[in-house]
């Protein structure tokens, strides 16, 4: 039987400060509605996909202003009517949001929403990068320690397509140990979506490499896990911050085989076969044969 998930890759350009829910929930729909034109199965959107990429600017604790980037229930009403054009079009498709609890956790959170509407599952992101208090000094903060708790899921994997899904979150595809966590659950696919400032302020003198270390890092993490990987930015200059684009789809092999041109919203879509998983899975990347866990204990002792 086939296992051909036709993918794409939904690039969002930049999200304005301002721009509505409403209107952000319309740019999805007309992606959605396009890629399901061209033959989708499921529509991946990027990191924090329904506003401005919110930790680039400081709030004090308690402050409202912080409350109104994050989710209190997904659906909401802004965000019902991707969810029922998804299934109208019985699409399944995966989209970062920044959730709020009722218990009151914040986390940045991936969903994964099936064909009919229902929750797949989620994934609350674990390497979470930048800084926790003020630093003036840098020309826009990166606060995502201080508005987020670390993800307490795990790295879960699910059944659908009749094959294995995962998901990561932007700073956990540069993380090889977050890509075999999916990788020894037998993972076909993964999907991730980024928001990657062009400039990194303590380190400078990696912003001319910023679009090979993204495509580095998850061209590494396909291949060394025989899986699909399907990376999805947020592009372009938001709020005066240039953001990386480069949204590809990943064969086993490490190979891009569709990627976007430019810096705003675009699909690159491919036809993924779960079964182009089998040839690494069963050779050099067999993990349960040739991996010596018994010699990796520096990589998972506590310091
Ligand atoms: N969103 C996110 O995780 N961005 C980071 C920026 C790293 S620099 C603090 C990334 O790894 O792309």
């Amino acid at each position: 039987m086939s296992r051909i998930v036709t993918v794409a890759a939904a690039q969002l350009g930049p999200i304005a400060a301002d721009e509505s829910r409403p209107g952000v929930v319309e740019r999805l729909l007309a992606l959605l509605r396009s890629a399901a034109g061209r033959g989708a199965d499921l529509v991946v959107f990027p990191e924090l996909a329904l506003t401005t990429f919110f930790p680039r600017y400081w709030y004090e604790d308690g402050d409202p202003a912080l409350d109104a980037w994050y989710e209190t229930e997904m659906p909401g009403p802004d965000t019902k009517p991707l969810w029922d054009e998804a299934t109208r079009l019985g699409v399944a498709f995966s989209l970062g949001f920044a959730e709020l609890t009722p218990a009151g956790e914040r986390f940045n959170t991936a969903i994964l929403v099936g064909p009919d509407g229902s929750e797949i599952g989620r994934y609350r992101k674990i390497h979470l990068p930048g800084h926790a208090e003020h630093e003036p000094w840098r020309p826009f903060q990166h606060l995502e320690k201080r508005y987020f708790a670390r993800g307490n899921l795990g790295f879960p994997v699910f059944e659908a397509f009749d094959g294995r899904i995962g998901m990561l979150i932007c700073n956990d595809r540069r993380w090889p140990e977050a890509f075999r966590m999916l990788g020894l659950q037998g993972v076909e696919l993964v999907c991730i979506g980024y928001n990657t400032p062009l400039h990194n302020p303590p380190a400078p003198d990696h912003d001319r490499h910023s679009d090979f270390h993204n495509h580095l890092v998850m061209q590494a993490g396909a291949y060394q896990n025989g899986t699909w990987v399907v990376g999805v930015a947020k592009a372009g200059r938001e709020e005066g911050i240039d953001h990386i684009g480069g949204s590809c789809i990943i064969h086993p092999s490490g190979t891009i085989v569709a990627q976007c041109t430019g810096l705003a919203d675009e699909l690159a879509v491919a036809a993924c076969d779960l079964d182009a998983t089998i040839s690494y899975k069963s050779t050099v990347f067999d993990l349960a044969r040739h991996r010596e866990p018994s010699q990796y204990g520096l990589i998972t002792d506590e310091p």
